[in-house]
């Protein structure tokens, strides 16, 4: 990464990085997908692409025609690729997986217990059901992308991912040790603990709002929804956990915004839907954070260079480039929902300075 320093001891004024990746996002599909997939495309040369859209991606055929919808929605001449990923379910076939991941399809499963989150219904009721798919997948060396929380109702809801990790990732681990595992969007200091503790198998992703944001900003003055997501943010202490692991410049943290936009009506609503939208300021929410750590010069290896080592994939050629240009994030971003309806989206940091931009390419 280079940074150039406008004087001896000013902070730098520009950082070049090395093209990053987003390792978990939610482009949607229809009207919601061409609002939201050219903010991703700007900035991430590829992204691991989630499959809970409605019905989900089980299929090799299906996610073909999804690639093919995403690339239909990107601005001419964008190089994003799309990374798609297959969802699992109780009666998923092996077969179906290894041909998807054969043939280029799929870089990843993705496995919700049923019922964790947006268009989980169909997701896994118990991982014993799926042994034959996880031993397939271990042996080809495709990776098991986890949203790690119980869904029991009687479990607290801000302690389901420290659960879940105790329940059903350790033992599972312990059963398929040679199988690449990303726990995705990790929340607490338990998390950060026990990735950091496994072995070179198990990385994790984290989120941006997961770095700014604890558990009060959803009860500041009233009730706020657009800070509601799953898993759920919590105490001030998992927060600095986070961040002090996302710039520690350890290989098994990266980046995945979970980008997860929904229409501000659904969001604020008597029943708000989970999901936070950071896709169009992602790269600086980011590196907001690494300045308050004094870990600028880190920021390359968490944004573009540890999520390709972990997945085995080529690192993208190309920089982007960061400028220091405080700038207000729009309150709302306007745009066309299903059948051309107006739709409104509040993008994360709505209304605040963020410190970098991404500069337009030359
Ligand atoms: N929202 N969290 C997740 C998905 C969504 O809306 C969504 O798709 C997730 O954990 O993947 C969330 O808050
Ligand atoms: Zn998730
Ligand atoms: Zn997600």
């Amino acid at each position: 990464m280079a940074a150039s320093p406008a004087g001896s001891n000013a902070s730098p004024q520009n950082l070049r990085l090395r093209r990053p990746d987003d390792w978990h996002v939610h482009l949607r599909d229809g009207a919601l997908l061409e609002l939201v997939a050219p903010a991703t495309a700007r900035t991430f040369a590829r992204a691991i692409v989630m499959p809970n859209l409605s019905p989900p991606i089980t299929t090799v055929a299906a996610a073909v025609a999804y690639g093919a919808r995403i690339r239909a929605a990107l601005p001419e001449g964008s190089r994003f690729t799309p990374l798609l990923t297959a969802y699992l379910t109780d009666t998923i076939a092996a077969e179906e997986i290894e041909r998807g991941h054969r043939e280029g399809v799929f870089t990843a499963c993705k496995l919700y217990p049923a019922h964790a989150t947006t268009n989980a219904a169909a997701g896994v009721t118990d991982l014993a059901r799926i042994e034959a798919v996880l031993t397939a997948m271990e042996r080809i060396g495709m990776p098991l992308l986890i949203h790690g929380e119980v869904t029991d109702a009687e479990i607290d809801i801000f302690d389901r991912e420290a659960v879940f990790i105790e329940r059903h990732l350790a033992p599972l681990l312990v059963r398929h040790p040679g199988l690449k595992v990303v726990l995705e969007h990790i929340t607490t200091a338990e998390s950060v603990a026990f990735v950091r503790q496994a072995g070179p198998n198990l990385a994790a992703t984290i989120t941006p709002h997961h770095l700014h944001i604890n558990r009060n900003a959803m009860f500041q003055g009233g009730l706020r929804p657009n800070f509601y997501c799953l898993p759920v943010a919590k105490r001030e202490r998992h927060r600095l956990a986070l961040r002090q692991a996302a710039t520690s410049g350890e290989p098994c943290f990266f980046l995945g915004t979970d980008s997860a936009p929904h229409p501000r009506s659904a969001k604020e609503s008597a029943c708000g839907c989970a999901g936070i939208y950071n896709a169009p300021h992602a790269l600086e929410s980011y590196a907001e954070v690494f300045e308050q750590e004094g870990a600028l010069e880190r920021l390359e290896g968490f944004a573009s260079l540890h999520g390709p080592a972990f997945y085995g994939l080529p690192l993208n050629e190309g920089t982007i480039t960061l400028v220091r240009e405080p700038h207000t994030v729009p309150p709302r971003l306007h745009g066309q929902g299903e059948g051309g309806a107006a739709t409104d989206l509040v993008p994360f940091h709505a209304g605040q300075v963020l410190q970098w931009r991404l500069a337009e390419e030359g």
